[in-house]
């Protein structure tokens, strides 16, 4: 697919869907798509299904519109999912995505094995937004759309640093630059700015911390009964194991918390010797090369063994 134009041939209807518990890419992508569709194909009536997605992103336009539930009985004529690397991560609109008369993905994950009729999946992008902006018209872009493709660019790239941000990266965030909106808040305010309390959990996770295999691997973890503490579920915990990659010397971080008894939340990443993404795939998840997560049963210390062994077989390969 060149151009969104290609899929909309005498379409009159078309729902819009992103994954479960959704990211600024996720959001951002839906949103810009949305929000492009309603400015450039007025004639289209087009709906948007993202789950609960965070109150930080209100000033994305059209947050409001946002169906946070599959209620209506409805068919679309077509129905896109943006940043959805597999189907059973389709959030809240699975109904609708089966029932469509024609679908279409739009993503870069490399693990995306291509689940719809039409798919546009680009694993080499950094982030939805960018392989999304390449399939709209530049010159129609204006500072509606651009706000969530750069708020989901920015995201996805850690704000323009990981190894998945190229020249084609910094121009096209430029251009939408240009449309004039404050990318300072925005950056801000949705992705760094964090709770007192959420700044709390970090410091005590980061403080107990441990390093593993002569300093290439560090681990932080939270307790069932730590969170409950807190008060902190899994979504106050974003940004952790990103800061504990950046430990000097490190090659994976990995960040686990306890869903319930005896079942982790596992995030991995890497500085670029080990690719995570094979780990995280190994146990049942998936994601990207430096950046991945899956689900583990048993101890925490089985959790944390039974990583570090296959962390340690890549590194022995290197
Ligand atoms: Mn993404």
């Amino acid at each position: 697919m060149k151009n969104i134009s290609e899929i909309l041939e005498n379409v009159k209807t078309v729902g819009i869907g992103g994954h479960i518990r959704p990211d600024g890419d996720c959001i951002g992508s839906c949103m810009a798509l949305y929000l492009y569709l309603r400015k450039c194909f007025p004639e289209i009536e087009a709906d948007v299904y993202l789950e609960n997605p965070k109150p930080v992103f209100d000033y994305i336009d059209g947050m409001d519109e946002v169906k946070t539930e599959a209620e209506e009985d409805k068919v679309y004529d077509l129905f896109i999912t943006c940043d959805v690397s597999a189907l059973d991560r389709l959030a809240v609109a699975r109904k609708y995505f089966d029932t469509a008369g024609k679908t279409a993905c739009i993503d870069h994950h490399v693990s995306n094995r291509g689940f719809a009729d039409v798919n546009h999946v680009k694993g080499d992008i950094g982030s939805a937004c960018e392989v999304l902006y390449g399939l709209l018209d530049a010159d129609k872009i204006d500072q509606s759309i651009a706000i969530p493709l750069y708020t989901g660019m920015a995201h996805d790239t850690g704000v323009f640093q990981y190894s998945s941000t190229t020249p084609e990266t910094m121009r096209i965030a430029g251009e939408l630059m240009k449309t004039g909106f404050d990318f300072s808040r925005i950056i801000d305010e949705s992705f760094y700015q964090k709770t007192y309390l959420q700044n709390q959990v970090m410091g005590r996770v980061l403080a107990e911390s441990i390093l593993l295999q002569e300093g290439k691997c560090v681990v932080g973890y939270l307790k069932r009964r730590e969170m409950d503490f807190y008060g902190v579920e899994g979504n106050d915990m974003e940004g952790i194991v990103s800061q504990l990659r950046l430990t000097a010397g490190v090659e994976v971080a990995i960040f686990i918390y306890e869903l319930e008894t005896q079942r982790f939340k596992v995030s991995l990443r890497s500085n670029g010797k080990v690719d995570v993404s094979k780990i995280a795939v190994f146990f049942g998840g998936g994601g990207h090369v430096r950046a991945s997560g899956c689900d583990m049963q048993g101890s925490m210390y089985d959790v944390i063994n039974n990583l570090t062994a296959e962390i340690e077989k890549q590194l022995a390969e290197e």
